[in-house]
């Protein structure tokens, strides 16, 4: 069957600053938390020397253009462009940048960029993170900053990529700086966020600019074990906790009111101004940028909770491991393609049918050298794991979600924050010593279809 995709979708790929530019200037949590726990980074390995994108981004540009991309996500680095978050710009930054975007306007690839991904400002996070309320109008300045640098050129916006995940990282699982658990402060940083989301689009709004602007947001559809109402509502907290909690209040404008009445029956809500409420009904996007890996798959819990122990969202429910399911052993995660279509149709059904693309799907696989035939690595398993998701994405659209395109993670091997190089998830083959490029199967696969705009599979 052949594939077909509407005119004009987007073929890409998306990355951001941390995990590719190396050369690093200006500290983030990530430097500071590296230097005194390297045992934190697979094999030691820190963000000081990424994928050299900040000498090679020339040349890493014409491989874009060779894997046929019509537009690719990166970030700018906060911390690159005002290195203590708030004070002065950084000339060499402006120029980096200038030159990255205008290359790319120059091959015909769309940039799309995002202003936060992951990489707070160490200066920030001494005066508290997003538990700050100054480090809400500090981002809101970094932005509209951004705008009146670059947003004569740079014509779709991202506030953040994946917000929830320093929420879980940070405050909740330990896998992120400052490596606090505490719900209530988790809350307050996701709150927080949102708060600086909507102050950016205010400001962007604001300036009467010609692009639009939106939010990547990580989202695992909730499934329940069984439809008995104990699973049902465990798949529904999870839902609000995780999916639910960014993406009302960036599409809807507000907050789920259950969400809310069960935080608050819980004494875990955040802080709230009087004023916040019409801020955030202000922060809503034109563009949801949508990232999938893996489904969440629970159950109503088997035991009863230890109320002297930390609240945690699984007070409601457990993890479920569904018999059969297929996995990706190298990330531990299952691979559920049918989930993206799922959140599609969620999106039209529930949210008016948002303008909406794929940010970000991939697969990271360990050690893939072994799979080089003729110097080139034969990745079967992503072009497949790429179509499979694809065929799902059609489908939404011939039933009429409006997605606009289809971003992978990534086009050159990077740096995965605390897994540094272990899984590799790109269409070409980063070689850690030369940093030589070699693009892999799945990048020919996808610059075929990108240049055709369809695919065949059976
Ligand atoms: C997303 C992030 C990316 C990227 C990707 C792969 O959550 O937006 O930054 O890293 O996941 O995940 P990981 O690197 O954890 O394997």
């Amino acid at each position: 069957m052949k594939y077909a995709f509407p005119d004009n979708f987007w073929w890409g790929s998306a990355s951001s600053a941390l995990q590719t530019e190396g050369t690093r200037e200006g500290e983030t949590t990530w430097d500071y938390w590296f230097a005194r726990e390297p045992n934190r980074f697979h094999n030691g390995v820190g963000p000081q020397h990424t994928s050299t994108f900040y000498q090679h981004w020339k040349t890493d540009i014409q491989l874009l253009k060779q894997l046929n991309h019509n537009s690719f996500r990166t970030s700018i680095s906060w911390a690159r462009l005002i290195p203590d978050g708030i004070g002065e710009v950084n000339p060499d930054a402006v120029d980096f940048y200038n030159q990255v975007i205008d290359e790319l306007n120059e091959q015909d690839i769309t940039p799309f960029i995002t202003l936060f991904h992951f990489d707070m400002p160490m200066a920030m996070q001494e005066i508290g993170g997003w538990e700050n309320r100054d480090v809400v109008d500090a981002y809101a300045r970094y932005a509209q900053i951004c705008f009146e640098l670059f947003g004569d050129r740079v014509l779709h916006w991202f506030t953040f990529n994946e917000p929830i995940v320093p929420v879980e990282g940070g405050y909740l699982y330990d896998f992120h700086y400052p490596n606090v658990v505490d719900f209530r402060r988790a809350a307050t940083v996701a709150y927080h966020t949102v708060l600086a989301h909507a102050k950016a689009v205010q400001a962007y709004r604001a300036g009467h600019y010609a692009g639009e602007i939106g939010i990547v947001l990580n989202l695992t559809p909730s499934y329940p074990r069984s439809q008995n109402p104990a699973d049902v509502k465990a798949a529904h907290v999870a839902d609000l906790m995780f999916n639910r909690s960014f993406l009302d209040p960036v599409l809807r404008g507000e907050y789920p009111a259950d969400l809310v009445a069960l935080l608050k029956s819980y004494d875990q809500l955040p802080a709230c101004k009087p004023e916040d409420g019409f801020l955030i009904a202000e922060g809503k996007i034109d563009l949801l940028g949508i990232n999938y890996y893996q489904p969440r798959r629970v159950k109503c819990r088997d035991s009863a909770v230890n109320p002297q122990a930390p609240f945690m969202p699984e007070w409601f429910f457990d993890s479920y491991e569904m018999p059969g399911r297929k996995m990706n052993p190298y990330r531990g995660w299952e691979i559920y393609e049918p989930g993206i279509y799922d959140i599609l149709v969620n999106l039209r059904d529930n949210y008016g049918n948002p303008r909406c693309f794929i940010s970000e799907n991939g697969m990271g696989v360990e050690n893939e050298q072994r799979f080089i035939e003729n110097g080139q690595i034969n990745d079967q398993y992503r072009i497949e794991f790429i179509s499979e998701h694809l065929a799902w994405l059609h489908k939404g659209i011939s039933e009429g979600c409006n997605c606009l395109g289809y971003h992978m993670w990534t086009f050159i091997d990077n740096w995965s924050w605390c897994n540094a190089y272990k899984n590799r998830y790109g269409f070409i083959q980063l070689d850690l010593k030369t940093q030589k490029r070699t693009i892999k199967k799945s990048g020919e696969w996808f610059a075929a279809t990108a240049l055709n705009n369809s695919f065949e599979k059976e």
